[in-house]
């Protein structure tokens, strides 16, 4: 019998590739969409006939329920979020409400629907916050610096807290910064590679960036979802960190795609300080050794060719 999927987030940068990675995988893959993403299905637009979605929200714990009992699914992604960590200070109430406590609501649903059920959470680098070790693992101290943070590490812990409480099949994926071409405009990345392009073509002289010299694990999106899927398919749950074990500088980032395009990046980036946030993370660099010796997951594609693959796309984009 075909195994079902929920996905929160589907219409996501994340959710796009893991259902299409579960899709290869013969999974019937269902989505969870607010009525506001009925404008935003791009990212979904090629496998759309393929798909299931349905109208929730994470702060409406009714809908989830309704969801989880139409889609039966033997497992549930929660990539759904509010993910840009500098709207996590102009909104922190909205960012604790489905970042922080909606991650409670699917569980808290998901155990009286269906304890059976493996339950996937999307958590991030952003709870180390000013790390205290060099390299971050799952030994590393928690003290997130945003809200966004904050609202992760609650949702960390809660998943813990409910595998430990119920004996759910609940477990947190620390994933470090993961880009793509289909990287939301407003993150450092897809700004970049967007400009990059722009400017190659003329329609644009210059882009405005904030903190240069901090410093990011970047992965390729495609790869993380891979390792999604791997800790569910696991005989116990357990958590991990997801990163490459590289870091670069927001420079490094501005200059390898400023190369792509045959253009000086000094010539082109200027600062603008109003995009410094309230507390910065200056560096964030993950040790993913137990996903790599336990799960045999890797990273596949270096910064360079995402890179390239980003300014290529946008490129392609806008001459299209
Ligand atoms: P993204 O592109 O920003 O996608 C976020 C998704 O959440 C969108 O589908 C959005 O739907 C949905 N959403 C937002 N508020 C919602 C609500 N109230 N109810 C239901 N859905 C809601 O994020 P991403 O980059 O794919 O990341 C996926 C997950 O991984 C997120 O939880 C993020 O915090 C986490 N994460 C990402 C990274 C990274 O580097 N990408 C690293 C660590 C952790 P709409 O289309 O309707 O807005
Ligand atoms: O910033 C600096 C900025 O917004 C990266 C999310 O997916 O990964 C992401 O969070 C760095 C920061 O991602 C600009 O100060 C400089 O140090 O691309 P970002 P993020 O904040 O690291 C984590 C793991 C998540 O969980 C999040 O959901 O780049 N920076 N100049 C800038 N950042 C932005 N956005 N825009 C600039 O102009």
């Amino acid at each position: 019998m075909t195994r079902s999927a929920l996905i929160t987030g589907i219409t996501g940068q994340d959710g796009s590739y893991l259902a299409e990675l579960l899709l290869s995988k013969d999974y019937q893959v269902h989505g969870v969409v607010r009525r506001s993403s009925r404008e935003r299905m791009e990212r979904l637009e090629k496998i759309l006939p393929q798909i299931t979605l349905h109208e929730g929200d994470l702060t409406d714990s009714g809908s989830i329920l309704r969801i989880l009992q139409k889609s039966d699914p033997v497992e549930v992604y929660n990539l759904a979020a509010q993910s840009f960590v500098p709207s996590s200070w102009t909104q922190p109430l909205l960012t604790g409400d489905v970042t922080g406590l909606g991650v409670t609501r699917m569980l808290e649903v998901l155990r009286q629907h269906n304890p059976n059920i493996r339950f996937f959470q999307a958590s991030s680098s952003e709870i180390f916050g000013q790390a205290t070790d060099e390299s971050q693992s799952e030994q590393t101290a928690i003290r997130p610096r945003s809200p966004y943070g904050v609202a992760k590490a609650y949702g960390h812990f809660i998943t813990i807290n409910y595998r430990e409480s119920y004996d759910l099949f609940a477990v947190s994926g620390i994933l470090f910064n993961h880009e793509s071409p289909r990287r939301g405009g407003e993150f450092v990345s897809r700004k970049i590679s967007r400009a990059a392009a722009l400017i190659k073509l003329g329609r644009q002289e210059k882009v405005f960036l904030g903190n240069l010299n901090a410093e990011r694990d970047w992965g390729h999106a495609s790869d993380y979802v891979k390792a999604m899927w791997l800790m569910l398919d696991q005989k116990t749950p357990k958590d991990y960190v997801v990163a490459t074990g590289k870091k670069s500088t927001v420079r490094d980032f501005a200059k390898i795609a400023f190369d792509c395009v045959g253009l000086d990046w000094e010539k082109h980036v200027e600062i603008d300080s109003t995009l410094y946030r309230p507390a910065e993370v200056d560096a964030l660099c993950g040790n993913a050794s137990l996903i790599r010796e336990e799960l045999g997951w890797q990273p596949t594609i270096t910064l360079e060719a995402l890179i390239r693959e980003m300014v290529e796309s946008d490129l392609k984009d806008l001459r299209g």
